[in-house]
């Protein structure tokens, strides 16, 4: 199983920027460990600039940090699995803490997400994860079995490499508190468990990514973890040079 290298580009950059960076990366990844998959989740006005960039090296992808659950319509704002794979894409995001937080979504909507994004081809990254007033008030496991249960309550039968789920603590999101690797290895059993529970045998080979600060000095310790498939990398992604330290860890 690759382990899978996920940069989130949130809101940052134009599609000069992001080509840019596009460059540089694989320029400093070099040959690309064979144990090694990259996905890069740019802006929707980047796909087309960072796609060409990617597509031409073997073991990258890129994908939307959204998508609707319809193909085309009159829905304001919102872009369909349709577009994102006529720009390229293979990879959606489904669920970011900040989708769920800041716009509303709820654990339903995402899954409705997540079942219309596979069913429709693509590859899905279901974001998951418990705020620190969850946490502490001891409810790490109920928190990210629902979002588990809910998020994958109808997906079509599909290929364990087309699902990740990404565990990314909301406390250790962008705040520089990165989980440490006794809370990183508890979260990440809870996850296996409950994917075995749900996905049965393709459980195992599901790949569990960690993200919230992740940085070149702390992803080596991360990536070796029990249960870690890889990470998914916000701020320190925005620079190739950091980004690239990541993937090579
Ligand atoms: C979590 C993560 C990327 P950061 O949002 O999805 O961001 O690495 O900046 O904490």
């Amino acid at each position: 199983m690759k382990k899978l290298m996920a940069a989130n580009w949130k809101m940052f950059k134009t599609a000069q920027d992001a080509k840019e960076t596009a460059v540089e990366l694989v320029e400093l990844v070099g040959e690309l460990s064979e144990d090694r998959e990259v996905v890069v989740f740019p802006p929707f006005t980047a796909l087309h600039a960072a796609g060409e960039v990617f597509s031409q090296h073997e073991g990258y992808s890129f994908g939307g940090q959204n998508v609707c659950a319809a193909l085309e319509g009159a829905f304001t704002g919102e872009i369909s699995p349709l577009m994102l794979k006529d720009a390229g894409c293979t990879w959606v995001l489904t669920g970011h803490s900040e989708r769920r937080a800041l716009f509303g979504e709820t654990s339903e909507q995402v899954g409705e997400k997540t079942t219309f994004a596979l069913n429709n081809g693509l590859n899905v990254c279901l974001c998951i994860g418990e705020t620190l007033e969850e946490r502490e008030a001891g409810k790490l496991e109920a928190v990210i079995s629902e979002q588990l249960e809910k998020g994958l309550a109808t997906i079509p039968d599909v290929a364990p490499e087309c699902l990740a789920v990404a565990y990314e603590p909301v406390w250790a999101i962008g705040t520089g508190k990165v989980a440490g690797p006794e809370e990183i290895v508890e979260a990440h059993a809870i996850v296996r468990a409950k994917l075995l529970d749900i996905l049965k045998g393709k459980a195992n080979t599901t790949r569990v990514l960690y993200g919230g600060s992740v940085k070149p000095e702390n992803a080596t310790q991360i990536i070796a973890l029990d249960n870690v498939d890889g990470v998914l990398v916000g701020g320190a992604s925005l620079k190739a040079e950091s980004f690239s330290k990541i993937v090579t860890a």
